[in-house]
């Protein structure tokens, strides 16, 4: 039987399948997680071979097997697919590692000046990896930046991953939809 999240969780499932499939072909594919790290790498003037590059592919890459795996081995994973697939990854503990990996990766990406800080500038060239650019921007920051010291530090960050995929309405990573 399928697994059911709250209906605000799965909303933001969707969000983020429609974020993923950016050529709107109704499909996550391979193709689609490597757009994703080619814009990371573009937009932050990562090299794809360097460890910081690697380790961003890899985690994408093993997030999109674990997707593929869980939706009965298509390779081309249709929303509904893709939202049961994750629905039920974020079940299985070993997967809430792997789901954790990413927003890790995206870090060391994200801090570029290697200070393990978040700043509003490193912030907003991540959200224009995923073509956000709204007034709420700095409002999911402050909300993100939970201790008020004015960065998000990997903590924060990863929290707000973990809000994301969660059944919370308020905890602030579930605001990253309201600006997308
Ligand atoms: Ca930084
Ligand atoms: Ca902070």
């Amino acid at each position: 039987m399928p697994l059911e999240g709250s209906p605000q969780l799965e909303a933001r499932l969707e969000k983020l399948f429609k974020a993923i499939d950016r050529d709107g072909s109704g499909c996550v594919e391979r193709s689609d997680y490597e757009r994703v790290v080619d814009r990371y790498n573009t937009l932050f003037e990562v090299d794809p071979e360097s460890p910081e590059g690697q380790e961003l592919l890899g985690a994408h890459m093993m997030l999109y097997s674990e997707v593929v795996r869980h939706a009965q081995g298509h390779d081309r994973v249709s929303k509904q697919e893709y939202v049961s697939a994750l629905l039920q990854m974020l079940v299985e503990t070993n997967c809430d590692n792997l789901l954790m990996a990413m927003p890790n990766a995206v870090f060391d990406v994200i801090d570029r000046n290697d200070d393990d800080m978040i700043d509003e500038q490193e912030f907003r060239r991540f959200l224009q990896v995923w073509q956000i650019d709204s007034p709420a921007t700095m409002e999911v920051f402050t909300r993100l930046d939970t201790d008020r010291d004015g960065q998000i530090s990997r903590h924060e960050y990863v929290s707000s991953w973990r809000d994301f995929f969660s059944d919370s309405t308020t905890a602030p990573g579930t605001l990253y939809c309201r600006c997308a």
